[in-house]
């Protein structure tokens, strides 16, 4: 086992380890060098800038032999840093004048000069074979030096974290946040993680109660630059469709939210004479949408729509009357009538009207003075084509004793009974008699 002889361990005020270096004491071949410093530190030294190589030339002793640095060729005859497998750029190389030469074509290797005459500080290649003293390095930067959030670069006396965006401190330990955020109001929020700093990474999803709906982004990110990723979103509650009053009809609706919104109810009526289809009442639900169809106003018939007086039927807008023989108008309210009669010269008339004077149905009895007697029809009706079912009588004087005598009716019980007796004379004459007789029973 070799043992390192030198520690160039340098460190900085605030103690904060950077790159150290470590040599062998016993120098070896190129292969060998590699085996030990890995196995001791990290490996052959990198060197990545001209001060760095400056600082070596003037710390590292006096070495017969020289020192192996890490650089190889690679399988395509390219100089590369074997403990990064970087190549080797032109302006970071330190080569000595005219070299590298790869002399008797078996120069692989490189080596490098210190505290000699000629070159000290620069490079030559050289054979893998020969032994030289190792220089190796250890780096102080570890795979969590910048709490797994930034990359650790060093140099010579110190190491440097490079934080990750939304990460900051020396050790990229602390993490910026974004402005406090709370859940929506009918709303809920869930944030992941949940330690509730609203850190940069940190996850929110929204959510709204039932009636309510998302207006915004459902997921927000707390950024790097400690902006939300977008505004924290609102719950809105659900709108309806705008219902209207139906024709031939009212509306009523109560609104506990909003207008025409979640738990909006609307009852419905309709104008005399029309009747709801569908129910009265509607709901706006959760999902904006209403329990049922807007409601219609049909025409509808009621017992009185036709006075009675015909047959109703109905259509949608409007109902319609069917009237019986001898009404008319929009509800069969009126009724026809018939010419006005008067009673006839030396008779008397009576009249009974159910609707009116001398309306359809009407009907009048004649009746003649003693020694007068009726000629045509003794009742008449009015008809429901506004004529009277028969010419009005007439009184004709009293003719000469008849020829025959009938008994038209007769009839017994308490009281006074008229009875008309008439007494057919001669055709010819044409000629009636009428007498009234008074019967006491
Ligand atoms: C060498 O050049 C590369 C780009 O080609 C640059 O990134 C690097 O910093 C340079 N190194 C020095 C030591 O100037
Ligand atoms: C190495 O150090 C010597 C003396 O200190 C100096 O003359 C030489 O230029 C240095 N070489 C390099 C490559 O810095
Ligand atoms: C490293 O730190 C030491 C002591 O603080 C200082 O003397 C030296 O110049 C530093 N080296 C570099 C390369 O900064
Ligand atoms: C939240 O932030 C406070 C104050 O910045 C801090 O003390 C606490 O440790 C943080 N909690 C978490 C879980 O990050
Ligand atoms: C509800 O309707 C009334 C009357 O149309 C209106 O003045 C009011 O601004 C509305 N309210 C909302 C929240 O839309
Ligand atoms: C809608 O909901 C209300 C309240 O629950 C109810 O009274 C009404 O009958 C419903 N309407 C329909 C068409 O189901
Ligand atoms: C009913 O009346 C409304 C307005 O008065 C009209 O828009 C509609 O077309 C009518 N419907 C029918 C079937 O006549
Ligand atoms: C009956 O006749 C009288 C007199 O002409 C008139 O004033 C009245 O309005 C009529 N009645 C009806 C129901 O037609
Ligand atoms: C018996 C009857 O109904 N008479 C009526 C006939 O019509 C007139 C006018 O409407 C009424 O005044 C009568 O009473
Ligand atoms: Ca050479």
């Amino acid at each position: 086992m070799f043992l390192s002889l030198c520690y160039f361990v340098l460190t900085t005020l605030t103690g904060v380890d950077g790159w150290t270096y470590h040599i062998s004491s016993k120098p070896m071949i190129w292969e060998e060098a590699r085996r030990w410093c890995k196995t001791n530190y990290a490996d052959l030294v990198v060197i990545r800038s001209h001060e760095e190589n400056a600082y070596l030339n003037n710390s590292l002793p006096e070495r017969d032999e020289n020192y192996w640095i890490g650089i190889r060729k690679n399988n395509n005859n390219i100089w590369t840093w074997v403990a990064t497998d970087e190549l080797l750029l032109e302006n970071e190389s330190n080569w000595a004048t005219n070299e590298p030469n790869n002399y008797n074509n078996n120069e692989a290797c490189v080596e490098m000069y210190v505290k000699r005459l000629h070159g000290t500080g620069k490079w030559n290649d050289y054979s893998c074979q020969r032994s030289k003293t190792a220089l190796c390095y250890k780096a102080s930067c570890e795979p969590d030096s910048c709490s797994g959030k930034g990359k650790c670069v060093e140099a010579i006396n110190s190491t440097k974290c490079e934080c990750s965006p939304g990460y900051y401190g020396e050790w990229c330990e602390s993490v910026v946040g974004c402005e406090e955020v709370g859940h929506p109001s009918q709303g809920f929020i869930s944030c992941s993680p949940p330690s509730g700093n609203f850190s940069y990474g940190t996850e929110c999803k929204f959510g709204c109660e039932e009636g309510y709906q998302l207006v915004g982004s459902k997921v927000i990110q707390c950024t790097a630059e400690r902006e939300w990723s977008a505004v924290p979103p609102r719950c809105e509650v659900v709108q309806c469709r705008e219902l209207e009053s139906p024709v031939h009809g009212s509306i009523h609706c109560t609104h506990p939210l909003s207008n025409f919104s979640y738990t909006t109810e609307c009852d419905f009526q309709c104008a005399e004479g029309f009747k709801l289809i569908s129910s009265s009442k509607l709901l706006c639900g959760p999902c904006g949408q209403w329990n049922g169809s807007q409601p219609e106003c049909t025409a509808s018939c009621e017992p009185d729509s036709c006075s009675g007086k015909g047959k109703c039927v109905e259509a949608i807008n409007s109902t319609k009357c069917e009237c019986s023989p001898g009404y008319y108008g929009e509800r069969c309210e009126s009724v026809v009538g018939c010419e006005e009669v008067g009673h006839p010269s030396q008779g008397f008339i009576s009249c009974y009207n159910s609707s009116g004077n001398f309306s359809y149905g009407t009907e009048c009895k004649f009746g003649c003075e003693e020694g007068y007697q009726l000629v045509g029809s003794k009742v008449i009706q009015c008809t429901a084509e506004r004529e009277w079912s028969a010419v009005p009588p007439r009184c004709e004087a009293h003719p000469k004793p008849a020829l025959r005598t009938e008994v038209v009716a007769a009839a017994a019980g308490g009281g006074t009974v008229c009875l008309y007796i008439t007494i057919w004379l001669s055709r010819r004459r044409r000629k009636m008699w009428k007498a009234t007789v008074f019967f006491n029973t």
